[in-house]
C-alpha cells in the first residue's frame, strides 16, 4: 500500500482490485495507481461528464453493498466482505492475503459501531464521509483531479 492510498480512496468499493490486482500491491507503480484512479473515476462518473455527484457516488455504493451481501440478509458480515467473489476478484495465495488485509481495513472503516456487521445505514454513512473527504473544494462534485489528489495523500 506504500501508505499512498488514503482510507477514503481505498474504501471506494472493489476499486483498487477492479483495476487489476497489481494496483493493490505494495509494489504498484505511480502509473499503475494513476490507472487505477482513472478506472475508479470512470466507474463512478456514470454520465461521463467529468464530475462525480453525490447521487452517482451513492448509487455505486448501493451496488457494492448488494454485491457484498452474498446471502441477501441486508447485512454485510466480515466473512462476506473478505470473500474475493464479493469484490469480483480472482485471487489466491499471497495476493489474496494482501487483498484481505486491505478489505479488513475497509471493513473496519465501514463498520462504525464495530460489531462485525455493516448495515445499509453504516454503508451509506461511510459513503457520505468518503464523498466529503474526496470533494476537496466542497462544491458537491468530485473531479478526477480531486480523486488523484486524495489518492496521492
Ligand atoms: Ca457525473
Ligand atoms: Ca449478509
Ligand atoms: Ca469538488
Amino acid at each position: 500500500m506504500q501508505g499512498s492510498w488514503s482510507v477514503a480512496v481505498a474504501t471506494l468499493g472493489p476499486l483498487v482490485l477492479a483495476a487489476g490486482p497489481a494496483a493493490a500491491q505494495s509494489s504498484s507503480t505511480k502509473s499503475q495507481q494513476d490507472e487505477a484512479v482513472r478506472f475508479i473515476f470512470q466507474r463512478y462518473d456514470a454520465n461521463n461528464d467529468g464530475n462525480i455527484t453525490d447521487a452517482e457516488f451513492q448509487k455505486v455504493g448501493q451496488e457494492d453493498f448488494a454485491s457484498f451481501d452474498t446471502n441477501k440478509d441486508g447485512i454485510v458480515s466480515r466473512a462476506e466482505y473478505l470473500a474475493p467473489e464479493a469484490h469480483g476478484a480472482h485471487l489466491t495465495g499471497d495476493q489474496l492475503a494482501q487483498a484481505q488485509e486491505i478489505w479488513g481495513k475497509q471493513f473496519d472503516f465501514l463498520d462504525t459501531d464495530k460489531n462485525g456487521k455493516v448495515t445499509h445505514a453504516e454503508h451509506d454513512a461511510a459513503s457520505t464521509r468518503s464523498f466529503q473527504r474526496l470533494d476537496g473544494n466542497k462544491d458537491g462534485r468530485i473531479t478526477l483531479a480531486e480523486l488523484e489528489a486524495a489518492a496521492a495523500k
